[in-house]
């Protein structure tokens, strides 16, 4: 987008109507634009879009990593995370499928040869606590590569063992940043933070993070998933 478009939508936002209707010239409309707060949702979608772009979170130093980092909840109930457990996850599998060219499942062994990538970021959770890990794992965008996204795909929904659905757009999906991670501070990434596969998304915040990762669906729209948007869908930092 050129310098004068970006300016032509940071102008339109002192009106919400003239954003809204610029955003929709740029397909920045979030899912969850509908309702009450979806004028809000709509500008900080578009707004930070725009104006951050292709931005890196921030990365730290390993003397910064978090020396006991906070877990969220527990591990999935299903008899079948303990079964797999058990095993050492060994037969957890990731499928991917929708709007792919080859739809599969991998296996871990296939996904710990796949290139790797380390970073060291915060996670921050909405409630207001945060702490500094080392992720690694598959950039996504391999994952989408090999699977053979097909151009139409708008939204990567991703499900996890506990049955919660979440979903970015294909610009954070196929960002540098965002991991199918399977390490944590250099170990198989521990049950309580989401092991033994965890979508690492660090420009999204701690509930764009799924642990327990099973599923990825390539999609052109959200309407027909069965999204929570008790949250903000967009989730940037
Ligand atoms: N599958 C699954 N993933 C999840 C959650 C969850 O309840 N289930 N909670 C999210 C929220 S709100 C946060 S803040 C982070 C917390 O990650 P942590 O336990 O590593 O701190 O996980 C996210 N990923
Ligand atoms: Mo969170």
């Amino acid at each position: 987008m050129s310098k004068t478009s970006r300016r032509n939508l940071i102008a339109g936002a002192a009106g919400v109507a003239g954003a809204t209707l610029l955003a929709k010239q740029y397909d920045l409309i979030p899912p969850d634009a509908a309702g009450i707060y979806g004028c809000g949702h709509t500008l900080t979608y578009a707004a930070q879009r725009l104006l951050i772009g292709s931005a890196n979170a921030r990365e730290f130093k390993p003397s910064q990593i978090t020396k006991v980092p906070h877990q969220k909840g527990s591990p999935p109930k299903a008899p079948e995370y303990r079964q797999l457990q058990a095993n050492g996850f060994k037969e957890w599998t990731l499928q991917v499928d929708g709007l792919v060219a080859s739809p599969a499942a991998f296996s871990m062994d296939q996904l710990k040869n796949y290139p790797k990538s380390t970073q060291i970021t915060q996670l921050i959770c909405e409630e207001g606590w945060s702490y500094i890990a080392e992720w690694s794992g598959v950039p996504l965008a391999h994952i989408l590569e090999v699977a053979g996204a097909q151009p139409n795909a708008k939204y990567v929904v991703y499900y996890s063992m506990d049955k919660r659905i979440e979903a970015i757009d294909m610009d954070e999906a196929r960002h540098p940043q965002t991991l199918v991670a399977h390490c944590m501070n250099g170990g198989d990434i521990p049950v309580g933070h989401g092991g033994p596969l965890r979508l690492r998304a660090p420009r999204q915040l701690g509930y764009k993070n799924r642990k327990f990762l099973t599923r990825i669906t390539l999609a052109e729209s959200l309407d027909n998933f069965p999204m929570n948007y008790k949250y903000s869908w967009y989730a940037g930092i």
